[in-house]
């Protein structure tokens, strides 16, 4: 049924688009580090530099294949018989080929027409079967080439049967709409598997990779935290976080405490930090604010929680030091702090909080320290907790 995703594969191109990254240049140590992580968290191909790319991109190549790890190992090579043979040499389980077919690629990258690309194309298709390979062929810049020609391409080239075509927007210009539409088209013209690879320049990678998956692709490629050329592509997080909210069995076989392991590790290596608006591993991505929030998540965390923090090994957080705290959120902390406070002395301490977080935000043991200051000025008699706090606490 159109729109329902049964199953997902993910080609993670950490190793490959991820490379591509401004900062990526990974050592051979980092390579397998990496390959590691990502076959532990279980995904279920890894797309790696070209052999042809440098001598260290042939060793590390061969050294992840030799890994024997649960991933499928694919190179990622154009269609060109030497390209093959070396990837081929190098004992990967399949080779990921790709073509720029849009006219725009075909101009300013190689020169050639659909003719002269398909045959090429459908020799190297022919090598990679010969070896018993599992082989995809993409045509790159797909959103900017003639459907006509697309459906001619891909149509003859599931006609070699191929495991898979590829269906790039290499430069991140299609919406979900674009996405429903030509996968669907390809969809309804060819029996192999469809692997979509999307770029984030227009800020819609996550979205058209479901896009494409509701539309019958079965394969999407990802990156750790969506490193690649420019802004780069999907990342692994965001797809993981877009599939549960649809349906969490569709990644129930993944595991999904290691995601955040998984982008420290990649951030680290490429010296960026994990982006605060990253699905899942962004630092605030289980933070609650507002006591609107906040009163309404304490009472039933899925008021404000589509996805469960806990599931990927993660904590939530309320946040109380600061002008918009909500009075309800105050009185669980000071009752976890061993204090009741009736209505109205929470409703002063609340104002008393408020008025200090405008000058200033507090820590949270600044906030323990005035609820546990107000507490016990009210059992005392007095209500006034307006002086300088007194924080017990460990430096
Ligand atoms: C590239 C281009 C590519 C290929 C994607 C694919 C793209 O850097 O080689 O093989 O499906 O975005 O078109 O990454
Ligand atoms: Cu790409």
């Amino acid at each position: 049924m159109f729109g329902t995703i049964r199953n997902v594969q993910i080609v993670d191109s950490t190793l490959r688009e991820g490379e591509q990254f401004a900062s990526a240049n990974f050592t051979s140590e980092q390579k397998i580090e990496i390959a590691q992580a990502l076959a532990a968290f279980g995904v279920e191909y890894l797309e790696l530099t070209s052999p042809i790319a440098s001598p260290q991109s042939e060793r590390d190549l061969r050294a992840v294949v030799d890994l024997n790890l649960a991933s499928r190992i694919l190179t990622h090579t154009r269609c060109n018989v030497g390209d093959v043979r070396r990837a081929i040499d190098c004992g990967v389980h399949g080779i990921n080929l790709l073509f720029g077919t849009s006219a725009w690629l075909r101009d300013a990258s190689h020169g050639r027409s659909i003719q002269q690309l398909l045959d090429e194309a459908i020799m190297a298709i022919r090598m990679v079967q010969e070896a018993g390979l599992e082989v995809r062929f993409s045509c790159e810049d797909a959103f900017r080439t003639e459907p006509a020609d697309l459906l001619r391409i891909y149509t003859a080239i599931d006609a070699l049967g191929v495991d898979r075509v590829g269906i790039a927007d290499t430069v991140g210009i299609a919406t979900p709409r674009d996405v429903e539409r030509l996968v669907g088209l390809v969809r309804a013209a060819t029996r192999c598997d469809i692997e979509f690879h999307g770029h984030n320049d227009g800020g819609c990678a996550i979205a058209n990779a479901h896009a494409a998956l509701e539309a019958g692709a079965t394969h999407i490629d990802t990156t750790v935290l969506g490193i690649g050329e420019r802004n780069g592509i999907a990342s692994l997080s965001g797809l993981i976080a877009r599939l549960y909210l649809s349906d969490p069995s569709l990644v129930a076989q993944y595991q999904l405490a290691q995601l955040a392991d998984l982008d420290t590790l990649v951030a680290d290596i490429v010296g960026v930090s994990i982006p605060f608006n990253a699905c899942i591993t962004g630092d605030t991505a289980f933070t609650h604010k507002a006591g609107l929030h906040t009163n309404a998540v304490l009472r039933n965390p899925h008021a404000y929680e589509a996805l469960d923090p806990a599931a990927f090994g993660r904590t939530r957080a309320i946040l109380l030091g600061h002008r918009l705290a909500g009075r309800n959120a105050i009185a669980q902390r000071a009752r976890s702090l061993g204090h009741e406070l009736s209505d109205d002395q929470c409703r002063q301490l609340t104002q008393q909080l408020k008025a200090r977080a405008d000058a200033q935000p507090l820590s949270d043991a600044e906030v323990d320290a005035l609820i546990c200051a107000c507490a016990q000025a009210h059992a005392n008699g007095r209500a006034d907790t307006s002086g300088p706090l007194q924080i017990a606490i460990a430096q």
